[in-house]
This record gives structure tokens, C-alpha cells and sequence, in this order.
């Protein structure tokens, strides 16, 4: 059979055993098999890889984040996390965006970069999901947007890939002004990137994204913590490491104690 079926088999054998040796023998296993999150070396330690590996061994391909009816939208959709207060993201607004673009480059066959209204020509798809932020509270809302797989098609992915990687504009652009906890920058498995509820969304509830909630375009990855929704995105890179960005962790989160994988 096929070498996933072993592989499961394998790391279901190492989740059953009970106690330390088990988290020994499951962790050597998922290092064998290249399920290691990047900040694995992190204050989550071995717990932390083992959620990963369990994710996507024991679920794979198979789990989607439930989808809602309109009546279940709440009322007040939160805002965490303030647009960039630099120059370029306030001239960006004030020109309603048309001079934005997405840079997506790195592992693909054709580096690109696309314009708001480029993006509302691709296939879109809207969803009604739930976001939680890590500080316990969340809402419901619909989003709107381009499947991120669909961008990846375009591009075409490097067979090698093995990250994508989100930058808000306050990355890219020039934020000396800016406190370093605020740069953020975050990073999805090409599992989580190529899953369809995996979505660059540019409308909310029906309207244009609201400028707290991410405009022109965020991140929305519904299988996983609020968090990891970059929103106000610029630039997308395909890689085969995380290791040189940063601290080597995968996002800027967990160089300041949460988890790169934050799966729900
Ligand atoms: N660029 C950027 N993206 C971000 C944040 C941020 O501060 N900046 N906050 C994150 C957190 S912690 C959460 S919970 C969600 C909040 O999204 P919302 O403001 O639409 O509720 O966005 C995430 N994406
Ligand atoms: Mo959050």
C-alpha cells in the first residue's frame, strides 16, 4: 500500500502507547517523517510536534472547519490587531487601494504580482466560519475571497515547496517607527495552504473588508487560531525553509510564546 497508509500506521502505533515512552518513540517518528513544525524547539517542545504530526497524519485531507448559516453571524465582528499606522499603508487607503498589489515569489514558476481588481476576476468562494482568537474570545462572520490554492495554481508551486509565507504591508515597507512586536509575519504548511477553506478574503459579511478587519486583502485559514489570519497582506513567498526569516520559527509568534501550528 501506499507509503502514507505505513506512515500512519506507524505514528497511530507510537499515539497509542501510554506514557513518556510513547511522546519518544511518536516525536522520533514524526522527525523521520519531516512532520517537525518549525518552532519545534520552542517552549511547546515535544506536545507541541505531536499535535502537529497527529493533525495532519491522523486527519489528512479529510477536515474541514464547520461552515455556519447566515443566522449565526454575530453581530459584532472584533478587531485585534490595528491597521499599519505607516505612511505607506495610509496612502494605500486613501487611494482606495488601486495601487496595491499582491507580490507572490519564491519557489514558483512564474513570480507575480496582482491588483485588487486582478484578484475579484479569480474564482471566488464565501464562507461562514468561526475565528477565535487565542485571547478566548470570537465570532462568526462570512468572508469572502480568491482560494489561496487558486493564486498557487496560477504561480505555479516549486515540487520542493514546502511553506507559504504571509507578510503584511508593515513588513515589507519601512516601519523603523514601528516596535518590533508589532512586525508579523506567519507561515502555513502547503497542506493548510492548498485546503479549499484556506482563503485570501477581501469581503466581509457582504461588503468590502473594513479597514480593522484587513483591507484590502488578509489571510483566512478557518482550521486554525485567529492569529495565524495575517491580515493587510503584501507579499506571499513559497519556500522550502523557514529557517532563515527571523528566528527560524516559522512566524514571528512564537519567538514571543505561541505556537506556529495553532490548529482548532
Ligand atoms: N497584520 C496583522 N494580522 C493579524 C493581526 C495583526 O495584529 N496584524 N492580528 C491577528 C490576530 S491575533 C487575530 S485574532 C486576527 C483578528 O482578526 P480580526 O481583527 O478580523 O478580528 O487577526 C490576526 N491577523
Ligand atoms: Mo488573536
Amino acid at each position: 500500500m501506499s507509503a502514507f497508509i505505513t506512515r500512519r500506521r506507524l505514528i497511530t502505533t507510537g499515539l497509542a502507547v501510554t506514557g513518556a515512552a510513547s511522546l519518544t518513540v511518536a516525536s522520533r517518528l514524526a522527525d523521520k517523517y519531516g512532520l517537525v513544525p518549525p518552532d519545534h524547539d520552542g517552549i511547546y517542545g515535544v506536545g507541541e510536534r505531536l499535535t502537529y504530526a497527529a493533525h495532519r497524519l491522523l486527519m489528512a485531507g479529510r477536515s474541514y472547519a464547520r461552515e455556519f448559516d447566515r443566522a449565526d453571524i454575530s453581530k459584532v465582528a472584533r478587531v485585534n490587531g490595528a491597521p499599519p499606522e505607516n505612511e505607506t499603508y495610509q496612502r494605500l487607503l486613501a487611494g482606495g487601494f488601486a495601487e496595491w498589489r499582491l507580490t507572490v515569489d519564491g519557489l514558483v514558476a512564474h513570480p507575480s504580482s496582482f491588483s485588487m481588481a486582478e484578484l475579484k476576476q479569480c474564482p471566488s468562494r464565501s464562507q461562514i466560519t468561526h475565528q477565535a482568537c487565542e485571547e478566548g474570545w470570537s465570532f462568526i462572520a462570512e468572508w469572502t475571497g480568491v482560494p489561496l490554492s487558486h493564486v498557487l495554481n496560477l504561480v505555479g508551486v516549486h515540487p520542493r515547496a514546502k511553506y507559504v509565507i504571509f507578510f503584511p504591508i508593515d513588513t515589507v515597507f519601512g516601519i523603523a517607527d514601528q516596535p518590533k512586536d508589532k512586525i508579523r509575519w506567519d507561515s502555513l504548511d502547503m497542506a493548510e495552504a492548498w485546503h479549499p477553506q484556506t482563503l485570501l478574503a477581501y469581503r466581509m459579511n457582504g461588503r468590502e473588508l473594513p479597514t480593522g478587519n484587513g483591507a484590502p486583502l488578509r489571510l483566512r485559514v478557518p482550521r486554525q487560531l485567529g492569529y495565524k489570519s495575517v491580515k493587510y497582506l503584501s507579499r506571499i513567498t513559497v519556500s522550502d525553509t523557514v529557517k532563515n526569516i527571523g528566528k527560524g520559527y516559522g512566524a514571528s509568534g512564537p519567538e514571543f510564546g505561541y505556537s506556529w501550528y495553532a490548529g482548532i
